[in-house]
């Protein structure tokens, strides 16, 4: 929309902001709420010892999700037996072989946590510092490092919203809210416990795959959350540490009314210090919770550590 208004004009005055909250030099915002007591609530909530991994293979011969301008992994093989029979390869002693490979990717391009300074608006990151911090070569403030030095480990709880509304998956810009996540919980037959990871399904990982590029993409815009104040507050007063979802943006791509992208990445990233991970896959998963009626689980994760990096792949396991 041209006249969409600024994000600091749809944010409002005093947006919820949690910035000094931990400290000036803070750098992982609510993932501080996962104390000990919490890995504990985690592990509490293990009952038969399932085990899945969430991550989308990087490669995938249908083409990787990722948000438009960017590509998927472009691997290469380095080392394999027509070079060795060539005569070109490496001769190391005892004549072992090997193969070997290397990778040019986006950081943002697959299943991944987003630095707490990737997205800002008004020249300022998370906890007020510049964005000039992004200059230089890469994020010399909250980068992915300190997520991936301190990782994620928690009581995670899925919210199967595509499963809610009966539906294979959420059409493109269908939304919901923070209330409509408590009802899918309720009906579900669980609740959404303060400093719980959340975990929302949509269903658009699956529509990806089964879905011709050139309509995935057509007219771009992912189903999620949508912006409100109450739904803000709601993350802040629960104190939720990280939002996961089966989406490549973790909310509706822009908000419906103004037309403003991605302000949950402006109100929960960068003002409140919520981590995001983005293109989870999480339908095996939610199959297994939807058969015995068990929706928490213990949740772990930790990003790639990349010096300086704006996000990095990861593959998050949850023991269930
Ligand atoms: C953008 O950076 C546009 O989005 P994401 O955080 O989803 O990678």
């Amino acid at each position: 929309m041209a006249d969409a208004p600024s994000m600091a004009e749809l944010l409002g005055d005093n947006p919820p902001k949690n910035w000094g909250k931990w400290g000036d030099d803070d750098q992982v915002g609510s993932l501080n709420y996962l104390d000990a007591a919490q890995v504990l609530r985690g592990v509490a909530s293990v009952k038969t010892g399932q085990v899945f991994t969430l991550q989308c293979p990087m490669g995938h011969p249908h083409g990787d999700p990722v948000f438009p301008g960017r590509e998927g992994i472009k691997r290469e093989m380095v080392w394999d037996q027509e070079l060795f029979e060539s005569g070109n390869g490496p001769s190391f002693p005892g004549g072992i072989r090997a193969s070997d490979d290397k990778a040019e990717i986006f950081l943002q391009g697959s299943s991944q946590y987003d630095a707490l300074g990737h997205a800002w608006y008004d020249d300022t990151l998370w906890n007020g510092k510049s964005a000039d911090t992004t200059n230089g070569g890469g994020m010399s403030w909250a980068s992915v490092l300190p997520i991936a030095e301190r990782g994620i480990v928690g009581r995670g709880v899925l919210i199967d919203m595509a499963r809610h509304r009966n539906k294979e998956w959420l059409d493109k810009g269908e939304t919901f809210t923070h209330t409509d996540l408590e009802e899918a919980a309720a009906a579900q037959g669980t609740s959404i416990e303060d400093r719980d990871i959340v975990l929302i399904r949509t269903g658009f990982l699956k529509y990806f795959y089964a879905t011709p590029a050139e309509e995935f993409y057509e007219g771009f815009i992912e189903p999620g959350l949508t912006y409100s104040r109450e739904l803000v507050e709601w993350f802040q007063t629960k104190e939720i540490p990280n939002l996961v979802t089966d989406t490549i943006a973790n909310e509706v791509t822009a908000n419906p009314e103004t037309g403003v992208l991605l302000p949950l990445h402006a109100s929960l990233l960068r003002n409140l210090g919520v981590s995001l991970a983005e293109i989870i896959w999480l339908d095996d998963l939610a199959d297994a919770c939807a058969a015995d009626g068990r929706w928490d689980f213990l949740y772990t994760a930790a990003p790639l550590k990349i010096h300086e990096a704006t996000g990095a792949p990861v593959n998050p396991v949850v023991i269930r």
